[in-house]
């Protein structure tokens, strides 16, 4: 099983990227981002309290980010892989979804990190939220995301380089050439 994680601050293009992977790959997309917001979009009780985290622009809490992802998980019954698309977003996250694995009989083959610098960040975002209305969007919200990001989730990057799991690809640039970088990667595993 080819088990991604694709990794990376706000805006740097992970949902973007999943999209194409799953066309080539076959694999199936799990993004914690989209779960949480189809969640506030039905008014679940897990959306209804999601939107308080998410309009602020902090992090979902662990135990139900977790909840969520082993739902979605267990309905799949033969995957060829999984895409973790903004998932881990802490180091809790991070050691639940190895145990999690691992109960599976699998592993992540690769973390896929996103490099894109902060002010080229705030302008993906702001374009989006110009072009979509999405709340998570406006300047004061962006800036605590980024925050967020690097005060919790970075540090995860630490967890997979210590398992030899961590590469790092360059993500400005065109779509597609960022696509092809990724594609290299994912080609250099054995
Ligand atoms: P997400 O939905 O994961 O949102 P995100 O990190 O902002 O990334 P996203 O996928 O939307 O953006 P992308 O980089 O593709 O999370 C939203 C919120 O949900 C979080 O803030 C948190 O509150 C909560 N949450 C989610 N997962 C959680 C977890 N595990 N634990 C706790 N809380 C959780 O792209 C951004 C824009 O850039 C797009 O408009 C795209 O068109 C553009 N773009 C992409 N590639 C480009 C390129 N090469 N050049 C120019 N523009 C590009």
């Amino acid at each position: 099983m080819l088990n991604i994680v694709l990794f990376g601050p706000p805006g740097s293009g992970k949902g973007t990227q999943s999209e194409k992977m799953i066309d080539k790959y076959g694999l199936i997309h799990l993004s914690t981002g989209d779960i949480l917001r189809e969640a506030i979009s039905e008014r679940t009780p897990l959306g209804i309290k999601a939107k308080e985290y998410m309009e602020k622009g902090e992090l979902v809490p662990d135990e139900d980010v977790i909840n969520m992802v082993v739902k979605r998980l267990d309905r799949e019954k033969n995957p060829n892989g999984f895409i973790f698309d903004g998932f881990p977003r802490t180091c809790g996250q991070a050691r639940f979804l190895r145990t999690l694995l691992t109960e599976r009989d699998t592993r992540i083959s690769v973390m896929i990190a996103l490099q894109v610098n902060r002010d080229e960040l705030i302008r993906r975002l702001l374009k989006r939220g110009q072009q979509t209305g999405r709340s998570d969007d406006e300047l004061s919200v962006i800036m605590n995301r980024i925050e967020v990001y690097e005060r919790d989730t970075a540090p995860v990057i630490d967890f997979y380089r210590n398992m030899r799991k961590y590469r790092p690809v360059d993500g400005l640039g065109s779509i597609e050439e960022i696509f092809d970088r990724i594609v290299g990667v994912i080609g250099e595993l054995k």
